[in-house]
């Protein structure tokens, strides 16, 4: 199963790779919250070729006519066809296609990939996480030797002051800061230890359904930025991080007054 996505994934990704420089873009909840005609269609694309593999399956995409998400059901395939649609917007270059599969609320399958760089980053639960096919698995790392990369929640404002915060105490603590825009892959950094820590104030399910497996089964703590289980079926923060760093994550969140 996990290998027919990786490849009806790697498909998707063509389609964004032959996106024209005429993107339809549209606003959703504000101007910082877009969308174009090619999140759309590639979220078609998923739902059709994901359903036809699991036909009982949820699905719960981040675009319009998203399909049947319902948690109660025993699949949910969670779906961000273009993570980071700002950067696909502005030809930035760094967008991720995320798709996980949970089951009974817990991530069974994450396939995360970002077509510029043709890497995917894979995991099944209990049985690794992989980079094109080679195994992932963290060194120890500290804050004080952390790259860390945060989330500053663009469409979400109120969390403004408390994101800015806990970079100015991560910043002093760390070796540098980073922002990437797109979580999906941020996490995927974090399991192929590209950086050391991730947080952001309020993520939607589609943006760290997949990579919060994939970074995971790479050794990675992965949880809400009050140290809780991720949800699946609705908004959370988000706090993952290397094992040395992830309490000083926590610790750092509770000083700046985090909350969700
Ligand atoms: C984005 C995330 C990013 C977050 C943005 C947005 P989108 O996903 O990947 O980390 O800061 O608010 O949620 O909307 O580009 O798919």
């Amino acid at each position: 199963m996990l290998q027919q996505i990786e490849a009806i994934v790697r498909e998707a990704g063509a389609l964004v790779l032959g996106a024209d420089a005429e993107k339809g873009v549209k606003e959703k909840s504000g101007h910082q919250d877009l969308v174009t005609r090619y999140d759309s269609a590639v979220q078609a694309f998923l739902e059709r070729r994901l359903l036809a593999l699991l036909p009982e399956a949820g699905f719960l995409g981040e675009e319009e006519q998203a399909g049947d998400g319902h948690t109660e059901r025993k699949q949910v395939f969670v779906v961000d066809p273009i993570d980071g649609t700002t950067n696909f917007v502005k030809g930035y270059n760094h967008s991720g296609i995320s798709v996980g599969l949970c089951d009974h609320g817990q991530m069974e399958l994450g396939v995360v990939y970002n077509p510029y760089t043709d890497e995917l980053f894979s995991a099944k639960r209990a049985d690794g996480a992989f980079l094109n096919g080679k195994r992932l698995g963290l060194k120890p790392c500290t804050l004080d030797r952390a790259i860390v990369l945060m989330g500053t929640s663009p469409y979400y404002r109120q969390y403004a002051d408390v994101t800015f915060a806990m970079a100015r105490k991560l910043y002093d603590r760390s070796m540098d800061l980073r922002r990437s825009g797109a979580a999906s892959l941020d996490l995927c950094y974090l399991a192929a230890g590209r950086i050391d820590c991730y947080f952001e104030c309020l993520l939607s399910p589609w943006d760290l359904a997949a990579g919060s497996l994939i970074a995971q089964e790479a050794g990675a703590l992965v949880t809400d930025m009050q140290g809780g289980s991720l949800p699946f079926d609705r908004k959370s923060s988000l706090a993952a991080a290397n094992p040395g760093c992830h309490a000083d994550l926590l610790e750092i969140a509770k000083s700046c007054g985090f909350q969700p």
